[in-house]
């Protein structure tokens, strides 16, 4: 794993599709080095579209992309990775299938799911939400920090802290047990979005050089 600051898309925070690569572009030059392409309402060709756009972009800064949920648009677009929920694909049917072409990520959002997650084979997980968030209401209530404490005592695969990340947070997040941070809305929600990745880019490394 060579990144700490995971970015999630949501397409419908911009008003058209160009100003989402623009800004995702701005977090790229901000440092941020892992995207995931997560547009899980869109048709496959749109999608498809998207991917390989957002392949080209990528490249172009050294990073990798993660495609949510669809193996074969992660196969067409040349991504480095798929991310997948708890509702499609299993983890330990795509690993099969993929072997080690792919790193794997794994949406968890609970003990029993992160620990099922590691044991079919993800490389790493995202676990929350951690804290409030509107992006993610439908997961109800947060699961904060003491479950991640719990999550990191069995799991060994990287943990991504995600749900209501704000810089002010990672630093607990980390401290309890988190390889790094997976985020919407505190990237790309903000005005300024290079100095918003840039701040978050910033703790993180202040949180790691702390531990050793
Ligand atoms: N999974 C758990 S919470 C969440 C996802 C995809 C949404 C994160 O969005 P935000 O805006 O960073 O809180």
């Amino acid at each position: 794993m060579d990144f700490k600051l995971y970015l999630i898309t949501d397409r419908k925070l911009f008003t058209d599709n160009a100003l989402l690569f623009t800004v995702i572009e701005d977090a790229l030059k901000a440092g941020v080095r892992a995207v995931q392409l997560r547009e899980k309402d869109l048709p496959t060709r749109d999608l498809l579209g998207m991917a390989y756009k957002m392949r080209e972009l990528t490249a172009r800064y050294n990073a990798r992309l993660f495609i949510n949920g669809s193996v074969d648009i992660a196969m067409c677009s040349n991504a480095d990775g798929i991310h997948l929920g708890q509702a499609g694909m299993p983890v330990f049917a795509v690993r099969k299938t993929v072997e080690d072409r792919f790193v794997i990520g794994v949406s968890t959002h609970n003990f029993d799911e992160a620990v099922a997650a590691e044991k079919e084979g993800a490389d790493f997980i995202t676990f929350g939400p951690l804290y409030h968030t509107p992006s993610k209401l439908k997961y109800g209530e947060p699961v904060g920090l003491d479950s991640l404490r719990k999550v990191k005592e069995k799991v060994s695969v990287p943990i991504f802290g995600i749900g209501g990340i704000k810089p002010d947070n990672v630093e607990d997040i980390i401290g309890a047990g988190a390889y790094g941070v997976a985020l919407i809305s505190g990237i790309l929600g903000e005005s300024d979005v290079k100095t918003a990745a840039e701040s978050y880019l910033d703790m993180i490394s202040k949180c790691h050089c702390e531990e050793r």
